[in-house]
């Protein structure tokens, strides 16, 4: 059993509920259980064209899926959903993408693991502090020792897990 962290985001008509049904879904495909959900966090679109703001969450789930029959069930509950985007990096229904799975590191295109840019992209933080307040990826990476871009959660970031009492 392999967790992983996947990442969801929505731009265009009802965002939560696309959102919670996505995390149904996902909670549906035989295989994958959806062990913890972020809170959901509205945040600025980044790239692209003007656009709406997003509703972003992160899911922790524990799945016996090999990582690209775990692709192939996002891109199945991206299809459910209808997902609509017209231009690349413009608004979507919805978005599904696999953010870390631990023990796994790949460079495939089609499957880039840990996602690239996550530790830069505040709507992939902020959800995912939510779950784990010292997330290390699974290349080993430790996200509270990344150096954030100025632009990532606003320029606030966490550099400790929370101090104990
Ligand atoms: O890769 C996810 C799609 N996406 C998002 C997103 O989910 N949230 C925000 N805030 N900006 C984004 N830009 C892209 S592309």
């Amino acid at each position: 059993m392999t967790r992983a962290y996947l990442g969801l985001g929505s731009n265009l008509g009802d965002r939560l509920a696309t959102l919670q049904r996505a995390v149904n879904l996902l909670d549906d495909v035989a295989g994958i259980d959806v062990v913890a959900c972020s809170r959901v966090w509205e945040t600025v679109p980044v790239g692209g064209p003007p656009q709406p703001d997003f509703l972003n969450v992160v899911v922790r789930i524990e799945s016996p899926l090999v990582p690209k029959e775990l692709l192939a069930a996002c891109h199945r509950v991206e299809a459910t959903l209808e997902r609509v985007r017209d231009v690349r990096w413009g608004p979507r229904t919805v978005d599904v993408d696999v953010l870390s799975i631990d023990g796994y590191v790949s460079e495939d295109p089609d499957l880039i693991v840990p996602h690239p840019r996550m530790t830069e992209r505040a709507f992939v933080l902020l959800p995912l502090l939510d779950l784990d307040p010292d997330p290390v990826l699974s290349d080993g990476t430790r996200v509270l020792d990344v150096p954030l871009g100025p632009d990532a959660a606003g320029g606030a970031r966490p550099v400790a897990p929370p101090l104990r009492s």
